[in-house]
């Protein structure tokens, strides 16, 4: 296996939010498709990318936006054609751009054939599913589990008679993964796609896939019954088989999406040797600031990122680096200083952005940039419940009315946590829909675009933009950047200091998050003797870091 993607610099692109096109059957319907995002090649080129992480184009009746696939071997119309597909491919390899697809085989749509024809019980596509008979004649679902979206686990269908399971949406009914012909049907999927010049999988939460029994969950605030289906042998099994099978053959690489995963598990899931995965994403550094259900919010402290960020940096052979994606609020609006939204984005806004830029652009991994954090796009100032499309915000919102939280708090915590904020449209310029579409955008488009948007940026040497035009090329230079050791050297509530280094080659890097400027304590203070090679204010401060400074020194041995 070759080792390209270590290197690599992935761009995600969430399709439906990032250029609407009038070439498809629908055209300027306000929805992004593949056309579109060929007419942005050259952009995302320039960026720097190598590879794009296509979130699904599959077809779906977009209950979870196609993240419930009901064919997959077909694209969605509202995002093209087959033959755009292949273009997109083309037009992709012309550029050196590789692309990874989303594979999504937890579960499928409920309107996916399989699912429709398993309905049936003398199918031989019954056991593709979980389905079982409800406890008590059939007037209580099969065991206690919770889902992932705040919501039930188990539909009782009637044509059936029996309940089937679904962990996430009830249009998203969970695979079986103890039969062996879903097994195959995956390999098959794989094919196709990898024969179609697809490099690879981002393959979403895929270390829930088995489930080892269906007894009842232990208590949980969270998602009950998880320790049944988490990170089970039988997953682990799934993936040697699909490496061994298929993906070896191939000239690919995989990334995991791995839900409640700890240390532990992720060694196992990404260790080189046991020919899983590839690398995964995990979420804990996002997670520093709010509780066990992930929408409560708690105090940051930047000495508990710097902890975070050293157990996954040390602890795994490779990481997946990644700080947003289509289901994270914006990372300058989480860990940085995106001000109460009504005002314009000001200052603090660029330089904390380009902060938190040089912290994900200096740590070991593979990079990961989602469509739109180039550029420090913020949240979005939601009004009411009304402008949100996301199942899980109004799941989130079902539950937490149960729970007898008042309406100011529970709109507080979802316009703050809502997946929607990572999903309006991609700001490109100044013109209508910020140049997104030429019809009305399926989701809101932020009301700052006229401030923050790529073609203003594009001009500008000292915006966001160019910041990470100039920490890619930096870390196309440096294999000390890519991988080298990861050492934390010091923090506090505000301040992280840490350092690279590979062989001779060192750099120390500093991040202030806060407002305030800060000293930097004496002891450190040789370390910032080297050079200067990048700060996000772009001033030279030799002892003190100005508010939402983030600072790159190659530093002289030391
Ligand atoms: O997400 C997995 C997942 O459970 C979380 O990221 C989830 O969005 C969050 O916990 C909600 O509270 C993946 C996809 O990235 C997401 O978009 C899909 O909705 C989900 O799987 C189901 O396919």
């Amino acid at each position: 296996m070759k080792s390209w993607y270590k290197d690599s610099i992935v761009y995600q692109i969430y399709p439906r939010s990032f250029q609407d096109s009038a070439e498809t059957a629908f055209p300027n319907d306000g929805i992004g498709d593949i056309p579109g995002i060929i007419s942005r090649l050259d952009e995302i080129k320039e960026l720097g990318v190598n590879v794009i992480w296509l979130s699904p184009v599959y077809k779906s009746p977009d209950a979870d936006n196609g993240y419930d696939i009901s064919d997959y071997y077909d694209i969605s119309p509202k995002f093209g054609t087959m033959a755009d597909m292949e273009r997109l491919f083309a037009e992709a390899k012309k550029r050196d751009i590789r692309i990874i697809m989303d594979l999504v085989i937890n579960h499928t749509s409920d309107e996916h054939e399989w699912f429709q024809k398993s309905r049936d019980p003398a199918s031989p596509y019954r056991n593709y599913y979980i389905w079982q008979p409800g406890k008590n004649s059939r007037k209580q679902p099969p065991n206690n589990w919770t889902g992932f979206f705040t919501g039930d686990t188990w539909e009782y269908d009637e044509k059936s008679g029996e309940y089937y399971l679904h962990l996430f949406d009830k249009k998203q009914p969970d695979l079986n993964f103890k039969n062996p012909k879903v097994i195959e049907e995956v390999k098959n999927i794989l094919r196709f796609w990898l024969d179609k010049g697809a490099a690879g999988f981002r393959c979403d939460v895929i270390n829930i896939i088995y489930k080892t029994s269906l007894e009842d969950g232990k208590k949980s605030m969270a998602v009950r019954g998880l320790e049944h289906y988490k990170s089970q042998e039988g997953a682990h099994e799934v993936l040697r088989e699909l490496r061994r099978d298929v993906l070896d053959k191939y000239d690919c690489f995989t990334v995991g999406e791995t839900v409640f995963v700890d240390l532990e598990d992720a060694k196992l899931l990404c260790n080189e040797d046991r020919k899983e995965l590839n690398m995964l994403f995990f979420f804990d550094h996002l997670e520093v600031d709010r509780r066990i259900a992930q929408f409560i919010p708690k105090k940051f402290h930047a000495h508990k990122l710097l902890k975070v960020t050293t157990k996954w940096q040390q602890g795994l052979d490779w990481n997946a680096v990644y700080f947003e994606n289509h289901d994270q609020p914006r990372i300058v609006s989480h860990y940085g200083a995106a001000e109460s939204e009504r005002a314009l984005p000001g200052e603090m806004w660029k330089r904390s952005a380009k902060m938190l830029a040089l912290f994900e652009m200096t740590l070991r991994g593979t990079l990961f940039i989602y469509q739109g954090q180039e550029i420090g796009m913020t949240n979005f100032d939601f009004k009411s419940m009304d402008e949100l499309n996301d199942v899980v915000s109004f799941g989130i919102n079902k539950l937490m009315k149960k729970l007898f939280i008042p309406g100011f708090l529970r709109w507080k915590w979802i316009k703050a946590s809502s997946r929607d904020n990572a999903r309006t449209p991609m700001q490109w310029n100044n013109d209508e829909n910020a140049g997104f579409s030429r019809g009305k955008p399926w989701l809101g488009v932020n009301n700052n675009y006229r401030h923050i948007n790529y073609e203003s940026q594009k001009k500008d040497p000292d915006s966001i933009l160019n910041f990470y035009k100039k920490l890619i090329a930096l870390r196309k230079e440096s294999k000390c950047l890519v991988y080298g050791e990861f050492l934390p050297l010091y923090a506090d509530s505000r301040l992280i200091i840490y350092r690279r280094k590979l062989n001779n080659e060192i750099y120390t890097i500093a991040l202030n998050f806060s407002s305030n400027e800060i000293k930097l304590p004496g002891k450190y203070l040789p370390c910032f003797s080297g050079d200067r090679v990048i700060s996000a204010s772009g001033r030279k401060q030799e002892s003190r870091m100005l508010p939402w400074d983030g600072v790159l020194i190659k530093t002289a041995n030391y």
